[in-house]
């Protein structure tokens, strides 16, 4: 029997330019990038792992730097007993100046540097493994498997590629058909940020920790073992944080405490979770809601507020305006039958955004 376990997509040095963290939040967060990976690292050798599967995108090439990789280097030596076996993706690709290159890696690393697709070899585990690693920042036709024979005669057989299962890519096109026809016992696909598992024997990971609000949910890693039964393998969360988008809705009646408690109870763990909140529906036009954020900040580590709301409709001004209209004579009717009730208020402001905006929401 091997185990193993299959990450990739770390995007260790990330800067998060591009997500609507504040600094402190995003140098935070590329920290967490590190020890996240670290913990990753120790769980494969306290747990007596074969292989750890790096499918891509271990770091960010344009912020890395050589004491990063040499960091790398050093966590990686420090779990001798557990084979890396790397294949670089898009962002960390492997050119002439790679820092991958760069480095005197110990005995128990592998890192796929060919043109083509490569074998490593594991005689004692009776298992090869296959991988690519990407060679330049966009690929748009695969051919990797046109002419390659995986003609190994190991009982255990692997692939580490990172690509993306789709057509219309520039990442590596992969087919979902040519990859089963290979009759391998396990893929270790990267590139894709979700966790996916196809069957039994292929899997994106997902990124080990997610990376802005377009990643909601659980990340962690697929931890696998193949015996004379067959594969066997299994997502298991490991991320420090998630993101987490909620939606509320609100109406007119409630008040700033009602708003706040509202959010202050949602689902998730405030304490360490990312959270954005949309709010939708009307809202009293007197409530501050940037001092309502600013008290409910302090509830959470992270929080975003999106507002989506209307103020609620000022029946006496929309009176005046409209007094020989429909519009007047509309409010006038369901005033007589009584706004406390429920009903007839939804049924109002139903009738007044048709009326008014020509809309009527479902
Ligand atoms: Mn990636």
């Amino acid at each position: 029997m091997i185990k193993f376990v299959h990450t990739g997509d770390i995007h260790l040095g990330l800067q998060f330019n591009k997500v609507s963290f504040d600094r402190d939040t995003a140098i935070t967060r590329r920290v967490e990038l590190w020890s996240t990976f670290q913990r990753l690292v120790e769980y494969s050798k306290e747990n007596h792992m074969d292989f750890l599967f790096i499918a891509g995108d271990l770091f960010e090439s344009r912020y890395f730097t050589l004491g990063d990789m040499k960091r790398v280097r050093d966590m990686f030596q420090d779990a001798m007993n557990v084979n890396i076996i790397i294949s670089a993706g898009n962002h960390d690709f492997i050119n002439e100046t790679s820092l991958y290159k760069k480095i005197e890696w110990s005995s128990n690393v592998f890192i796929f540097k060919g043109n083509g697709i490569e074998s490593v070899d594991f005689p004692e585990l009776d298992t090869v493994v296959y991988g690519y690693s990407w060679d330049r920042i966009e690929i748009r036709e695969n051919h990797l498997f046109d002419n390659y024979v995986f003609n190994s005669h190991r009982t255990n057989k692997i692939l580490v590629i990172h690509g993306d299962i789709g057509s219309n890519t520039n990442y590596l096109p992969l087919n979902i058909n040519v990859l089963n026809n290979l009759k391998l016992d396990y893929i270790a696909l990267g590139h894709i940020h979700k966790p996916e598992i196809f069957g039994s024997k292929m899997a994106y990971c997902g990124s080990l920790e997610p990376l802005d609000f377009g990643e909601i949910g659980e990340r962690g890693f697929i931890q696998g073992y193949i015996d004379n039964n067959g594969t066997k393998i299994e997502f298991l969360p490991f991320s420090k944080r998630k993101f987490l988008s909620k939606s509320i809705s609100i109406n007119e009646n409630m008040s700033f405490q009602n708003i706040y408690d509202l959010i202050k109870d949602i689902d998730g763990n405030k304490e360490l979770d990312y959270f954005r909140i949309e709010l939708n529906g009307y809202i009293q036009h007197d409530i501050d809601l940037e001092s309502l954020l600013t008290t409910v900040k302090t509830d959470f580590y992270y929080i975003e507020i999106i507002d989506n709301t209307s103020p609620d409709y000022d029946l006496k001004a929309l009176e005046n305006d409209h007094k020989d209209s429909i519009i007047g004579e509309f409010i006038n009717e369901m005033k007589n039958k009584g706004l406390d009730n429920p009903t007839v208020k939804k049924a109002l402001y139903y009738g007044l955004d048709a009326l008014l905006k020509g809309r009527v929401d479902s």
